[in-house]
């Protein structure tokens, strides 16, 4: 019998490389046993190990790279970003504000993605219904009269890195919900439509690679 290198792999994970490296071991030890026992010859140039490491100090993404320094924590950056560009209050009040209706946002998308991390079918099935059909309609409607209440933006009744926060999220949001979510909402649809159209994040919209993410799909789809 002959196979090829590229036919086995052997995948190890964990958030402490070290552990990664512990479990493929113990792995290995085993093939080896199961190889001699066998008696299968393994051509040892032909095989490869690969390391594949988040450098990231928290380990997580996305990451801010700035000044030789990486930062994690999405909020953080685009907190960051925001005032860097001009986008924060005014004053502490007006930040807290802003930050106030961020958390709102984080709220909501921590709901929408509640059925994704479900693995029990019927149970996700269940979760998709209450969530899609019940929670996310009372913080879209909420949202929707604040903003018409604000102005058009989501706080201080000014634009600020928050409106630009909720243009970028809202296709999460469509993503999750597989809708567009600011259907019916009429002053959330035309916030995020403004956001969208600004001259230098249209262009960005237009020429960014095109996302994939059939791999998602697959991630939680049933298992057969
Ligand atoms: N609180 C963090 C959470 C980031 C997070 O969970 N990122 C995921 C990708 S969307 C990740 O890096 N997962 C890798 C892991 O958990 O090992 C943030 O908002 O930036």
């Amino acid at each position: 019998m002959a196979t090829f290198a590229d036919d086995t792999a052997i995948l190890a994970s964990h958030e402490v490389p070290g552990t990664a490296s512990q479990r493929l071991q113990s792995e290995l030890d085993d093939l080896s046993e199961w190889l001699v026992r066998w008696r299968v010859k393994v051509n040892e140039t032909k095989s490869t190990h690969i390391v594949c490491l988040i450098a990231s100090p928290w380990g997580k993404c996305p990451l801010l790279e700035i000044n030789g320094q990486t930062v994690s924590q999405n909020i953080a950056i685009c907190r960051y970003l925001g005032k860097e560009a001009g986008l924060g209050g005014k004053d502490n009040w007006e930040d807290l504000r802003i930050d106030e209706i961020i958390d709102v946002i984080t709220d909501l998308r921590l709901e929408l993605a509640k059925p994704y991390l479900e693995m029990d079918e019927q149970k996700k099935e269940a979760l998709k219904k209450t969530i899609f059909n019940e929670v996310a309609p009372v913080y879209l409607k909420k949202l929707d009269t604040h903003v018409e209440k604000n102005n058009g933006y989501l706080a201080n009744g000014k634009f600020s890195w928050a409106d630009v926060y909720f243009g970028a999220i809202c296709e999460n949001f469509n993503f999750l919900l597989g809708y567009e979510a600011t259907d019916g909402y009429p002053n959330l649809k035309a916030l995020k439509d403004k956001i969208q159209a600004l001259p230098a994040i249209k262009a960005w919209i237009d020429r960014r690679p095109a996302d994939d993410l059939s791999f998602i799909a697959e991630l939680f789809a049933p298992k057969k």
